[in-house]
């Protein structure tokens, strides 16, 4: 595995390369070009700039989280051909600059959700949290609304101002898409990619929904095994992958994340690792990376992607907010440090002692 930190391209990001770079054991970014829009080609030129800039920080491009997707692609509806074509022209110019790692997620109108930005627990840090009942009080195009103020004046992915602006029309657009819809609409795209993803050898890793379930009567499709493997099997090819995502995956109890992991080898191609603190059933918080700190067997995790030979990149996931710092929430530097160096120190022992 390697071990990677998201950033977010330096007009974004509050945490800088040369940080990333002093990070113990952190080799590679994983990045995005976070202005272009859902359709829009990423130029080659574009991506070799950014590329040029990693590389001059002593770090390379691990992969991209995210390469978003059309609503019209998601929906199957008016220019889906159109984006899919412009879409394929972006892996094009990624696989020409050597990048083989695309995350992205097929989630209907919103992308994570929490209801809390700046939840504050006992020691005085603050993390994200759901709380299942603040959703169902909720009028969806509220949403928004009541986290932007906690945004630390960042702006978060999938929680653009300028979509917000139009949830209630996105709303519309998918009043007739069920889970079923959905699934033919991914196969539909992932049909069309894979031959490019082929040419240049690039792994399509699809995120979890996150809740892994429906919100707001959306449908949710990537949140269980059986969706995953569904998904797999449509279109089975060993670049349509997934990125595992502890936190996400983990947010429905019913998951066994280590038996998930040992069920997708060979397709796991990124990994975000973090952990959730329960309080009920629905009401979870983000919390340290440390098994002790949260619900998870973070051992039992990293250690069934040790017994299924994962290479890829690694990341810690989503931090919690501490000493001070001021950053995107979920994205400071300090917490994901010391999640990354819990995540390295995991993994070589579980190495070591099976050598
Ligand atoms: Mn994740």
């Amino acid at each position: 595995m390697e071990m990677t930190m998201r950033w977010y391209g330096s007009k974004f990001d509050t945490v800088t390369l040369k940080q990333i770079r002093q990070t113990a054991y952190v080799t590679g970014v994983i990045t995005t070009l976070y202005d272009k829009q859902p359709g829009e080609v990423w130029t080659r030129e574009e991506i070799r700039a950014l590329k040029n800039e990693v590389e001059e920080a002593g770090l390379h491009i691990s992969g991209i989280e995210s390469v978003n997707i059309h609503d019209d692609i998601k929906t199957g509806k008016g220019n889906r051909d159109l984006y899919i074509k412009n879409y394929i022209e972006t892996l094009e110019n990624l696989g020409k600059e050597d990048i083989h790692l695309v995350c992205y997620n097929f989630m209907p109108v919103f992308d994570w959700t929490r209801t809390e930005l700046a939840r504050r627990r006992a020691d005085g840090s603050t993390v994200l949290a759901y709380t299942q009942k603040a959703v169902d009080e909720l009028v969806p195009e509220k949403m928004f609304e009541s986290i932007s103020s906690d945004m630390n004046g960042t702006v978060m992915p999938g929680w653009e101002p300028e979509r917000m602006a139009h949830v209630k029309e996105l709303f519309e657009m998918y009043s007739d898409v069920d889970e079923d819809k959905l699934f033919d609409n991914l196969k539909y795209f992932l049909e069309k990619i894979m031959p490019v993803c082929n040419k240049y050898d690039i792994k399509m890793a699809i995120h979890p929904d996150d809740p892994a379930w429906s919100v707001f009567g959306l449908p949710r499709i990537i949140t269980n095994m059986e969706n995953i493997h569904r998904m797999m099997k449509m279109v089975d090819d060993e670049h349509n992958g997934v990125t595992f995502c502890s936190g996400s995956y983990g947010t429905n109890l019913d998951n066994d994340l280590p038996a998930m992991i040992r069920s997708l080898k060979g397709r796991i191609h990124f990994a975000h690792v973090r952990n959730l603190k329960f309080n009920s059933r629905d009401d979870f918080e983000e919390a340290a990376h440390l098994s002790s700190d949260g619900s998870f067997d973070m051992y039992e995790i990293v250690k069934a992607l040790h017994d299924i030979g994962f290479s890829g990149p690694i990341r810690p996931d989503h931090g919690r907010m501490i000493w001070d710092e001021v950053a995107m929430p979920g994205y400071g530097l300090y917490d994901r440090a010391l999640g990354a160096a819990y995540i390295c120190g995991l993994w070589e022992a579980i190495d070591k002692g099976e050598r």
